[in-house]
């Protein structure tokens, strides 16, 4: 399965550390059958054989409503649950070397920041890129700020999709139009939030409006 810049509108990022009294594949369906075009898993300090099993409950997921969907960071568990593919950020491993392991069937989507870094990963088989933060976000305490001004230079210098992440939620959405970007990337705007269909439903009406 490869992209669709279409299915970048609204890519949305789990994140465990939310789940409430749903099971993490039940909030994921929510998300999607509120909108999510896209689903990477991204799971932070847990054992391959718990990133592996959520990752094969989310596939019967993403297969069901026949949307991508990717693992962060970890080319194995990628390729044990049959996702779509593999996201990669800025210092996890080298995009070519995963693209040799993964093959040119499968979705690689690397996060750059910089205009030279975008152009390097589309050499190197980048199917999309991931640019960020763009707002300031608990989510990733580490992540420096992008300027508009970067996000629209990366998104000008590469032929595949961009999409944005970092602090995206309803309220500042919109501002990121005519930006260049194919769509937006949420974790927090979406499992954070206890109604999370009505959460994902709203940011895909206000993502339409971006684009
Ligand atoms: N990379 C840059 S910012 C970020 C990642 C993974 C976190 C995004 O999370 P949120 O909750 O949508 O701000
Ligand atoms: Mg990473």
């Amino acid at each position: 399965m490869k992209i669709d810049k279409k299915s970048m509108l609204l890519y949305v990022i789990t994140d465990r550390s939310w789940i409430g009294e749903n099971s993490f594949e039940e909030d994921v369906e929510e998300a999607i059958k509120g909108g999510a075009t896209f689903l990477q898993l991204r799971e932070k300090n847990i054992s391959d054989a718990e990133y592996l099993n959520h990752a094969k409950g989310i596939k019967k997921i993403t297969d069901k409503y026949n949307i991508p969907f990717v693992i962060n960071d970890n080319v194995e568990v990628a390729i044990k649950s049959n996702a779509d593919g593999v996201h990669i950020g800025q210092g996890d491993m080298d995009a070519k070397e995963v693209r040799a392991l993964i093959g040119i069937n499968k979705i690689l989507g690397v996060t750059a920041n910089t205009v030279e870094r975008a152009i390097l990963a589309e050499e190197n088989g980048a199917d999309y890129i991931g640019v960020g933060a763009v707002f300031k976000t608990n989510t990733k305490t580490d992540a420096n700020i992008i300027s508009r001004e970067t996000i629209k230079d990366i998104c000008k210098s590469v032929s595949i999709p961009v999409v944005a992440i970092g602090g995206i939620n309803e309220t500042n959405i919109l501002e990121l139009k005519n930006s260049g970007i194919d769509g937006v990337c949420c974790i927090s705007a979406v499992f954070a939030k206890s109604d999370i269909y009505g959460a994902t439903k709203n940011l895909y009406n206000l993502a339409e409006k971006l684009i």
